[in-house]
């Protein structure tokens, strides 16, 4: 069972109606829970684990990657502990904007985000990795695994998460990312004084410096209406969003550049998941592991069906550019700047988690 809730007025009355409904240590919460699974359920195998109810927020809304994924997560650990604990799930704009969300959950306002790198960057400088573009496969499958099996990642950046009240607890792609402009974006010279919109991460923004592009960082609440009252001139974002968001809508191009893909994270504020027991850890671990797969089938679902509907949107026109691979190449060429810039100033293990992230990548690419 998942639960609902409609807009709420402010963070400050949520945190007093938590504050009432208690946490993880519910008083009121019955331990009748928990029976040995005779209905083969995948439950937690008969650990009795209290009665609760958590929060989980994500930067998107309903029908979009994030949200179809925290519900079903959600359903997966009710089932899991017959019924105990039930998670609330917000979309964006809920609880605040996104950087407000990575703040609600380093201080446990909700034990549960999905937040993406592209927020994080000065909080944690080594999390800008996933800025540089033309840095992972065009295989996003391949990807997927990298991100699955990575010691530079789940290792040595989860740790720089840890650090800040972050508990990364899966790491995964929501597609490729491509351009949308209100003029065509083929070459480094189109994006001469470009006005484009990027999310907060430093890096992101130095990325697109290196175009010779003016990037503005900005919610992407307000994105529809900056591209459409022309405060900012393109954005990048994975189809499925492009076209769930309406931005073809107020775009006349869109440049397939497949120039990086969108990671995010499922993550959990530490302090909450280090003082549960076992049992209802187990539970949350096997689920975040049920997910992986689920997670990349979710987005390449809806990545695989957003061209055609953009295409098919026939009154708001959206002419489509494919870069060939020797444009890409002319792009690839001027993202170096950002990767040099990472090494030297991208926080203390920055060199150390880019090599040997690169080094895993070639060997899942069999180089
Ligand atoms: O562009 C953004 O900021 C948003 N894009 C995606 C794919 N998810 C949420 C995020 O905030």
């Amino acid at each position: 069972m998942i639960k609902k809730k409609g807009l709420l007025a402010s963070v400050m009355s949520l945190g007093l109606v938590l504050a009432a409904c208690g946490g993880d240590n519910n008083e009121n919460g019955n331990n009748a829970g928990g029976d040995n699974d005779p209905d083969g359920n995948g439950n937690n195998g008969g650990e009795q684990v209290e009665a609760q109810e958590w929060r989980f927020v994500t930067e998107e809304t309903e029908g979009q990657v994030q949200m179809v994924y925290a519900n079903e997560f959600a359903d997966l650990v009710n089932e899991k502990s017959d019924g105990q604990i039930t998670i609330d799930v917000y979309g964006f704009g809920e609880l605040g904007s996104e950087v407000d969300q990575v703040e609600q959950l380093q201080q446990g306002i909700v034990e549960f985000a999905i937040i993406s790198p592209g927020f994080t960057g000065t909080l944690v400088p080594e999390g800008n990795i996933f800025a540089l573009q033309f840095l992972f496969d065009d295989d996003q499958e391949l990807n997927q695994q990298v991100l699955n099996e990575s010691e530079a990642i789940n290792t040595h950046l989860a740790e720089k998460y840890e650090e800040q009240g972050i508990m990364p607890l899966a790491f995964w792609t929501e597609g490729a990312m491509q351009w949308t402009g209100n003029s065509p974006l083929q070459t480094p010279d189109d994006f001469q004084g470009f006005q484009m919109r990027t999310q907060e991460s430093p890096l992101i923004l130095r990325s697109y410096e290196a175009y010779g592009a003016n990037p503005t960082a900005m919610s992407w609440g307000e994105l529809y209406t900056g591209l459409q009252q022309g405060a900012v001139e393109g954005q990048e974002n994975p189809l499925f969003f492009i076209e769930d968001a309406n931005f073809h809508e107020v775009q006349d191009y869109l440049t397939i550049s497949n120039h990086n893909m969108y990671v995010t994270m499922t993550t959990v504020n530490p302090d909450f998941y280090e003082g549960l027991d076992e049992a209802t850890q187990n539970i949350i671990d096997e689920a975040i592991e049920e997910m992986r797969d689920r997670g990349f089938d979710i987005q390449q679902e809806q990545n695989d069906a957003a061209l055609e509907l953009i295409e098919e949107a026939t009154d708001t026109p959206t002419e489509v550019i494919e870069l060939t691979e020797e444009e890409r190449d002319e792009f690839r060429e001027l993202a170096g700047e950002a990767r040099d810039y990472f090494r030297e100033n991208g926080g203390d293990d920055a060199e150390m988690i880019l090599d040997m992230l690169i080094d895993e990548i070639e060997e899942a690419q069999g180089n």
